[in-house]
């Protein structure tokens, strides 16, 4: 008898453990790679939705205090590193993009969710965009609030990328990122209000919306990305210096003179208007643009594109315009644009095309 109920219950557990592995087998395997920022921050009370101390929280614990996520994925967690994103470098956008890239090659890995600050989540999202050759989703995510905070947005937040994550549909539309029920390109969004859950946006729109755990797509990127890059990770093993100078009435040449002398290969000029350039600075820049160093007219206006040859002669001084791209995000594709040499006819077409 005895033995009899032994056996039964052995059947049982085994049935179990199947089907455990059967219902996993029909989800897919998202890794979530924690780099810090306040979506793993805390603060002393509730009341603090923006005075805490970001990257404090582990990646376990994040997954822990998400249990819908098992609903939808199979997920598996790794800290990267556990820091503000204001403090990146690039030495950290190198060993995280390499640890994606490595991961993406997994057939075990459907997706890829990487929860970061939001500082400068959109220079990390468009550098993987530049430089992850995958069609596979790779999903960046961030909080305004800590997970201490009342109506904290990271739980949703980090719920909404892994069912992104793990959704066919965002296969090949280049590295995402989802917060505030939003899917946006990573080369198009910006950080453009600093207290506000509604933080990130686009100019040129979301690609989509993520509800109840559903993906809802509206439109797909038109720039090269990921598979169809030219520029590979796994070929990149350091990255050039490249500053920007914020431009504003007043500013002295000397500015630009220093970024210069400090070693930068590109001078990122984060104009007025158009990208506009002052007359005492025109001098300085095209001297700069002979030494060798490239000089690529971005502009400090939130939206609209620098038109090339407007009012500065950009053919002339063999200067490069960064179409849509701000300065921090022109930072990012000069940097990597220049780790092969280049002339600046070749680096204007990298800044048509990505
Ligand atoms: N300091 C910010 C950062 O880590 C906190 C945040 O908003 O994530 O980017």
């Amino acid at each position: 008898m005895r033995s009899m109920l032994w056996k039964q219950w052995l059947l049982c557990c085994a049935l179990l453990l199947v089907a455990g592995q059967a219902l996993a087998a029909d989800k897919p395997n998202v890794v979530i790679l924690a780099t810090g920022g306040t979506i793993a921050g805390a603060g002393a009370t509730t009341a603090n939705s923006a005075s805490y101390q970001a990257a404090k929280v582990p990646v376990d614990k994040l997954i822990l205090s998400v249990p819908e996520l098992t609903n939808v994925a199979n997920v598996r967690g790794e800290q990267v590193f556990q820091i503000a994103s204001e403090s990146f470098t690039n030495a950290h956008l190198l060993q995280l993009a390499k640890r994606v890239s490595a991961l993406v090659k997994q057939n075990d890995v459907d997706g890829i969710v990487i929860t970061h600050g939001t500082d400068t989540l959109e220079e990390t999202a468009y550098f993987l965009t530049l430089t992850v050759h995958t069609d596979k989703p790779i999903v960046l995510v961030g909080s305004m609030r800590p997970g201490t905070a009342m109506s904290a947005d990271g739980v949703l937040n980090l719920y909404d990328a892994v069912v992104v994550a793990g959704s066919p549909d965002a296969k090949g539309k280049g590295v995402l990122v989802a917060m505030n029920d939003q899917i946006d390109s990573g080369r198009d969004v910006t950080k453009m209000v600093n207290i506000k859950t509604n933080a990130f946006s686009s100019q040129w729109g979301p690609l989509g919306m993520v509800v109840e755990g559903k993906t809802y797509w509206f439109r797909a990127p038109v720039k090269r990305h990921t598979a169809n890059s030219e520029f590979d990770i796994d070929a990149i093993d350091q990255l050039p210096t490249v500053d920007i100078v914020y431009s504003y009435g007043n500013v002295p040449a000397g500015m630009y003179e220093s970024a210069a002398a400090g070693g930068a290969k590109a001078i990122i000029h984060a104009g007025t208007g158009n990208g506009s350039v002052a007359d005492r600075v025109v001098p300085a820049l095209r001297k700069i643009r002979e030494s060798g160093v490239m000089v690529v007219r971005s502009a400090r206006v939130p939206a609209g594109f620098v038109v090339r040859n407007a009012e500065q002669p950009d053919d002339q001084y063999d200067w490069v315009v960064s179409h849509d791209l701000n300065p921090q995000k022109a930072r990012i594709l000069a940097m990597v644009a220049l780790t092969k040499p280049r002339d600046a006819k070749d680096l204007q077409r990298i800044f048509w095309e990505y």
